[in-house]
C-alpha cells in the first residue's frame, strides 16, 4: 500500500517537473539568431521564468553565442565569457533568477545588434478558487497553479494541477 503511494507520488512529481519548464526559440516564430532582429523588442514580448530555457538556432559556420557579463553585453567585449555555446542549436537552461546577457561572437556583429539581454523571473503561484451550483449548494475548490512562460501555459497548468491531485490521491493513501 504504502509503496504504490509513493509509485503515485513520484509519477505525480515527474509530471511537476515536466509541466515546470518552457521552452523559448530566440526569436521564433518569425526568425532566428540573426543581423536582423531587433532582440530587446523580442525580448519584450516574452515572459521567462525560472526552469525555462533558451533555444538558440542558427547557422555555425556564420554566428555563434557568447554570454559574457553586463560590462561585456555593454561593450561587446566577449573575451571573457562566462559561457560559450557554438552547435547552432544551442540550449541554456534558466536555472536561476537574474538577468543573463548573451552576444553574437563573430567580429561586429554585436555592435550590429546581435545581443539579447534576459531577465529570468520567479514562477507564480497562483491560488485559483472554481465554484460551482449544485441544487442550492454552492462547490468550491480552491487549486495552486504553477504559472510558466509558454504561450501553451494553460495546457502546462492544467498538468501540473492534474499532478497535484495526483499527489493528493497518494497522500490518501498513505495515510
Ligand atoms: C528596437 O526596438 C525598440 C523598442 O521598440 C526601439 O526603442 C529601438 O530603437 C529599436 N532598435 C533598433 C536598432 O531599431
Ligand atoms: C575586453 O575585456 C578584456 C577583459 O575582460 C580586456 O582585457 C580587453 O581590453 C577588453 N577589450 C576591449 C576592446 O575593450
Ligand atoms: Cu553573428
Amino acid at each position: 500500500m504504502g509503496t504504490k503511494a509513493l509509485i503515485l507520488i513520484t509519477v505525480a512529481l515527474t509530471m511537476l517537473g515536466t509541466a515546470l519548464g518552457a521552452s523559448r526559440t530566440v526569436d521564433a516564430p518569425d526568425g532566428s539568431w540573426d543581423l536582423q532582429t531587433n532582440y530587446s523588442q523580442w525580448v519584450s514580448r516574452i515572459k521567462l521564468t525560472t526552469g525555462d530555457e533558451l533555444k538558440f538556432q542558427y547557422s555555425a559556420a556564420v554566428h555563434s553565442v557568447v554570454e559574457v557579463s553586463k560590462t561585456g553585453y555593454d561593450s561587446c567585449n566577449g573575451s571573457s565569457p562566462i559561457a560559450t555555446f557554438p552547435t547552432g542549436n544551442d540550449v541554456v537552461p534558466l536555472a536561476n533568477v537574474g538577468t543573463r546577457y548573451f552576444i553574437c561572437g563573430v567580429s561586429g556583429h554585436c555592435d550590429a545588434g546581435m545581443k539579447v539581454e534576459v531577465n529570468v523571473k520567479s514562477k507564480e503561484v497562483r491560488t485559483v478558487q472554481r465554484c460551482r451550483r449544485i441544487g442550492n449548494r454552492r462547490w468550491c475548490q480552491s487549486e495552486k497553479v504553477l504559472s510558466s512562460a509558454a504561450a501553451a501555459s494553460i495546457e502546462q497548468s492544467t498538468v501540473a494541477r492534474f499532478g497535484l491531485i495526483v499527489v493528493a490521491a497518494g497522500l490518501t493513501l498513505l495515510f
